[in-house]
């Protein structure tokens, strides 16, 4: 038997990105710097975050006009807002005097947004409408807040800081929405909200979600979720035989009641060869079968839209690169991850109920939101470790098992994105 003792050969700290890219080994896990350095960093902040749609907020969170959320990435600031014609616009949180943040909140509600240095006063569509002492021929056509490319799907709030942003989200998402309207997600309110500040560098953060290899580590989700992301009937280990029998007659179950409610049932996944890598499927649980709970039951009594079924599985997307999303019959759970610096990220976990639930009568919010809480501070946990694990010189890329399908498309696709945006 041979013991490795030493370090590999080249340091992967000298060679730059490009290089770095280029000698990326499919099947494997990325080099430490990928996970660590500044100026990779910087160039994921530039090269996906600043040039990929990103899902940053619900439609939920801006229920009347003035109403707001701020996005922070990097050194950007993005006003999300609900505008006077009940509209969703994005505006550069910068004033177009002489450049004060106009909000400082992470969310909130104006009636318009008024400088905190000159008051130079701009309505909710981001025209300028008053700024004192200024002479008459003074263009207020020319200085409304600098937009930032927004579309608001099915009640998910997407936003685009590249000037051309990619071309293929609008066909994406008119894949997606027929999945996702029945659930009428623009007809719901935020029932809770978490942030949590992971201990890891914004990648590591998908990898771990894009995968159920870890999963007997969640022992609340498993009382719903099958653990078999990534299996097929013929690769499923003999201790997951039991699990894949009563994932088949869900499947079968889910499959009819889609089919009587006449929606679309077929699974979608093109995560690494197109600018928005997309997955989604449609996917039975376990238990009763209805929600994440203790034993699959609802947790809100109100269905969401126009669902006629309470057992409806879990609709799950995935997008690139910093989304995923369940829906079910009775709530959903939304998660956007956006990089605060090499190594902190910060994971949003959004619960969604149908409008007229109210708290403590159609849902109990501990309840709500028992498995998701639990689930995201076990994951934490797992970030944190593989980020000091990585950090350590001996850390080398390892090999993804036969269930990371969904992890190695998450690196590809980052492999492939920031290579075309090195060589644009
Ligand atoms: O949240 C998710 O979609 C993933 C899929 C596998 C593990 N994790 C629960
Ligand atoms: Fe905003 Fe002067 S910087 S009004």
């Amino acid at each position: 038997m041979t013991i490795e003792l030493t370090r590999p050969a080249t340091d992967a700290a000298s060679a730059t990105t490009a290089e770095l890219l280029a000698r990326h080994r499919p099947g494997y896990s990325l080099e430490a710097p990928f996970y660590s350095d500044p100026q990779i960093f910087d160039l994921d902040v530039r090269g996906i975050f600043e040039a990929h749609w990103l899902f940053v907020a619900t439609e939920a969170e801006l229920p009347e006009p003035g109403d707001y959320v701020t996005v922070e990435l990097d050194r950007s600031s993005v006003i999300v807002m609900r505008d006077d014609d009940e509209g969703v616009r994005a505006f550069h949180n910068v004033c177009r005097h002489r450049g004060s943040r106009l909000l400082d909140d992470p969310c909130g509600s104006v009636g318009n947004l008024v400088c905190p240095y000159h008051h130079w006063t701009y309505g909710t569509d981001g025209r300028l409408l008053h700024a004192d002492n200024q002479p008459p021929t003074l263009d207020r056509s020319a200085l409304s807040l600098r937009p930032v490319h927004v579309r608001a799907v099915a009640g998910l709030i997407f936003i685009c800081l590249a000037t051309e942003p990619p071309s293929d989200f609008d066909a994406v998402m008119d894949r997606v929405l027929p999945y996702l309207a029945p659930y009428e997600l623009t007809r719901t309110k935020v029932a809770h909200q978490v942030d949590i500040v992971e201990e890891g560098n914004w990648k590591l953060v998908m990898e771990n979600n894009r995968e159920c290899y870890h999963c007997d580590g969640h022992p609340e989700l498993l009382t719903a979720y099958f653990p078999l992301h990534g299996y097929t009937a013929d690769d499923c280990p003999p201790r997951l035989r039991p699990v894949w029998a009563r994932y088949e007659q869900a499947r079968a179950d889910l499959t009819a009641s889609c089919a009587r409610q006449g929606f679309p049932r077929e699974r979608m996944r093109e995560l690494e060869n197109r600018p928005t890598g997309f997955m989604l499927d449609h996917a039975p649980l376990d238990g009763a079968g209805s929600s994440y709970s203790a034993g699959g039951e609802v947790v809100c009594r109100r269905r969401l839209g126009v669902i006629a079924d309470d057992r409806f599985g879990d609709l799950h997307l995935h997008l690139q690169p910093n989304s995923w999303f369940h829906l079910l019959s009775d709530h959903a759970v939304v998660f956007s991850v956006l990089p605060l610096d090499a190594t902190h990220s910060r994971l949003r976990t959004t619960w969604l109920v149908e409008a007229d639930a109210v708290e403590g009568v159609d849902y109990d919010l501990a309840s709500l939101t028992h498995v998701w809480n639990a689930t995201n501070t076990q994951d934490s946990v797992f970030v944190a470790r593989t980020q000091r694990g990585v950090l350590d010189p001996a850390y080398v890329p390892g090999p993804y098992s036969e269930v990371e399908g969904d992890v190695e498309a998450f690196v590809g696709w980052y492999v492939n994105r920031l290579t075309a945006w090195l060589s644009r």
